[in-house]
């Protein structure tokens, strides 16, 4: 039987975070398969944002189901560590631009990436860019994924993908987000950005790279 989101969200909303994680654990389907979980705790965040929009939860019940979420995905990672692929020797930073507060999903996408055995670390949110480039060139990941949810924020996307563009390490940029998902960010992008609408996307590109020979060590 499919996991009922109404359930789920409502334990998130009440900040019931044993019983939110057993709703997760109790189905054997989602505790195989880290993209359905993600799937499924996406679809509770929207159901949260919507009942926010109708004045049915206030801004305190969105920032509880927000932490409640954020401690079931930290649980999910911990119990699945065991069965994270060997290390493919490469490295992925994955930061919010300036002002995005909204970083559940880069967090998903992190952790998607170390099960795929890539070496990560996670910003998260509200990056300035200045931060973001001094990283990079620090810690020389091969792909930089940002996320970006608010559409105001789209115009500093175009700073962040154009000055990592220009890095001597030449970064692939990846984008997602909720903005990613719903609007043709192409003319805030480079050529060599790779714009990420969700989950079954970002697991395809991920199974490409694994099989993409010229792009490990
Ligand atoms: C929780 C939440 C918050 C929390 C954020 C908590 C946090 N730390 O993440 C808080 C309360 C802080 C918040 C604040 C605000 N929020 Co808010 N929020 C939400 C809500 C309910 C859920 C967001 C979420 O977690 N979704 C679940 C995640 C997993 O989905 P996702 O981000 O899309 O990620 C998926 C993919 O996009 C992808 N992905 C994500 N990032 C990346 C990155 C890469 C590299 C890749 C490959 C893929 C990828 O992976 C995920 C997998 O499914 C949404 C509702 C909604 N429909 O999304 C509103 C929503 C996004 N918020 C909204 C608004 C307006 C705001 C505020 C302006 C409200 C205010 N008046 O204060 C502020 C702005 C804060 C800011 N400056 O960023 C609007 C945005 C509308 C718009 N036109 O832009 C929404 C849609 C609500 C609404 N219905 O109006 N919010």
């Amino acid at each position: 039987m499919p996991i009922d989101i109404e359930k789920l969200t409502n334990t998130l909303l009440e900040g019931e975070e044993d019983h939110a994680w057993e709703l997760i654990e109790n189905k054997a389907e989602l505790m195989e398969n880290s993209h359905l979980t993600f799937e499924v705790l996406t679809s509770a965040m929207q159901l949260v944002g919507k009942l926010w929009e109708e004045n049915k939860i206030t801004v305190a019940d969105e920032h509880l189901a927000t932490t409640t979420c954020d401690y079931v995905l930290s649980r999910y990672a911990y119990t699945k560590k065991k069965s994270k692929q060997s290390p493919n020797g490469k490295r992925a930073l994955f930061l919010c631009i300036d002002q995005e507060q909204h970083y559940l999903g880069l967090k998903m996408i992190s952790l998607l990436f170390e099960e795929y055995g890539w070496e990560t670390r996670l910003l998260g949110a509200n990056l300035p860019l200045e931060y973001a480039v001094h990283t990079v060139k620090k810690w020389q990941p091969s792909v930089v994924g940002i996320s970006v949810a608010i559409l105001y924020h789209a115009e500093q996307l175009k700073n962040y993908v154009s000055e990592l563009g220009t890095l001597q390490s030449q970064p692939e940029i990846l984008v997602g987000g909720r903005l990613a998902s719903n609007y043709d960010l192409t003319k805030y992008c480079s050529e060599n950005t790779v714009l990420v609408p969700g989950l079954k996307e970002i697991k395809l590109w991920l199974e490409e790279q694994k099989g993409d020979v010229s792009n490990h060590g």
